[in-house]
């Protein structure tokens, strides 16, 4: 069936227009009208933006999010809070992960991202052992993307050893381990549980340079040709000099010189960059992975940004511990990260986009379509119809137009300046809320009652 959104301004795949109509059928657009006017019974939008892609969640560690704000020993770091992650997710049965993930993905759409890479690495059961069907927790995630209507990346994760050098995993890692045949077989099953999904896509994800040698790195790899591919790089100094013991080389440096990376790679956090690994990263063609809420809320440190977009790297926004979620909350401390460590203001605009947060939302955009798999960057005749709606009253937008409303959104909007989101052509938000809020949250609560309870 044929439907039509009127949107008085929005932002297109060439650039922002005005009075326009979106025509879509069976999920994708198919027209677009400019300077038309509105017809009778036709819905309205007052301001209009493609759906951003977050490239990057474990959607479960939602559950815990804010419960590792609290001194738990003097030195407290990324790898003591480590260690309280694999203490929550070992209490959470498939129905948790499931109800988990349903809340972390209608929080993505309410946030304003319409597509998540999700990064998924709990795979088997408390004790270790592989569910009856290996992808049991696979179809879980599935499920909560089919309920939420978020559109899905499906990046199933090789992880096989505790560091560098092939070393065993330790015991809080039994759920993430398998062979590469086993990889193999659930690479396969994840295929075939997305295919209920309109537009799911499945690449591979080795974890990182510490979880994976590189003979199972190729072997990984070659399960997904096209990709994408996606990898956790250098987000920690340990992970920098522990591969340097290991190889004499940074983590960046390593991939770029051994592993093929290139478009269809996306390196998460890559945090560490010595100035010959960014430019090298930025001309590679593959994506950063950008997590600044997490990396901020972690203590990773600082990405280089200023210098990699400057050498015309292309990067993307992720969700990655989903403490907090929301496609502003990351660009904007993703530009804040700039300014504080560089001491000025507008860090990451352009020459040609001096808006900041008109650069940072079109090279998201780009960025995060390249990482995801998918083809159509933004709303463009054949695109998804993937439509984030702005709040025509929130006074961050009042007067604005073009970029401006995204500096408004993305620096000063407040909770619930997305009041609508369309995804494949259905609306999953209205008012601020996910459709299925009430019922999801619901769940949302019984699960992690039942799990704090533990
Ligand atoms: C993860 N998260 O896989 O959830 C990781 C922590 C690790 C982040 N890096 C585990 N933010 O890297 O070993
Ligand atoms: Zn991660």
């Amino acid at each position: 069936m044929t439907q039509a959104l009127w949107l008085e301004t929005v932002l297109l795949a060439d650039g922002w227009a005005d009075r326009v109509r979106l025509v879509h059928a069976q999920g994708r657009i198919t027209a677009i009208e400019i300077g038309a006017e509105p017809q009778a019974g036709e819905q309205r939008v007052a301001m209009g933006v493609p759906g951003l892609a977050n490239i990057h969640s474990h959607a479960f560690q939602r559950g815990m999010a804010g419960l590792a704000e609290a001194r738990g020993r003097p030195d407290d770091d990324f790898w003591s809070w480590r260690e309280v992650m694999y203490r929550f997710l070992d209490h959470l049965d498939p129905d948790d992960v499931e109800a988990i993930a349903a809340q972390a993905f209608a929080e993505m759409l309410e946030g304003g991202f319409t597509r998540v890479g999700e990064f998924h690495y709990l795979h088997h059961d408390p004790a270790g052992r592989p569910y009856a069907q290996l992808g049991e927790l696979s179809e879980r995630i599935v499920a909560a993307a089919d309920q939420t209507g978020i559109g899905l990346t499906l990046l199933p994760v090789f992880y096989a050893h505790a560091t560098f050098g092939g070393a065993p995993p330790r015991p809080g890692q039994r759920r993430f381990i398998n062979d590469a045949d086993a990889f193999a077989r659930l690479v396969e099953e994840g295929r075939a549980a997305c295919a209920r999904l309109p537009d799911a896509v499945v690449g591979v994800a080795p974890h990182s340079l510490r979880a994976v040698t590189p003979d199972e790195l190729i072997r990984v790899v070659a399960l997904a040709p096209d990709g994408p591919i996606h990898i956790h790089a250098a987000e920690q100094t340990l992970e920098v000099s522990d591969c340097v013991a290991w190889s004499g080389q940074r983590p960046v440096a390593w991939l770029l010189d051994h592993a093929g990376v290139d478009r269809r790679w996306c390196l998460i956090h890559a945090t560490h960059l010595d100035e010959a690994e960014t430019d090298g990263f930025a001309a590679s063609g593959a994506v950063a992975g950008l997590c600044p809420v997490t990396e901020a809320n972690l203590g990773d440190g600082i990405f280089p940004a200023a210098r990699y977009l400057e050498a015309g790297g292309a990067f993307a926004v992720g969700t990655d511990s989903n403490i907090l979620i929301g496609a502003a909350d990351e660009l904007r401390a993703l530009e804040y990260g700039q300014r504080l460590s560089h001491r000025a203001r507008n860090v990451l605009a352009a020459a040609d986009r001096v808006s900041v947060g008109g650069r940072l939302f079109d090279g998201a955009l780009r960025g995060g379509a390249k990482a995801l798999g998918v083809d159509e960057v933004g709303l463009t005749v054949g695109a998804p119809l993937d439509l984030v709606s702005l709040a025509k009253d929130e006074p961050s937008l009042i007067g604005r137009r073009g970029d401006a409303l995204l500096d408004g959104w993305i620096f000063a909007g407040r909770a619930g300046a997305v009041d609508a989101v369309w995804r494949w052509g259905r609306q999953v938000v209205a008012d601020g809320r996910h459709v299925d809020a009430a019922a999801i949250a619901a769940r949302y609560r019984r699960t992690v009652e039942k799990v704090l309870a533990a």
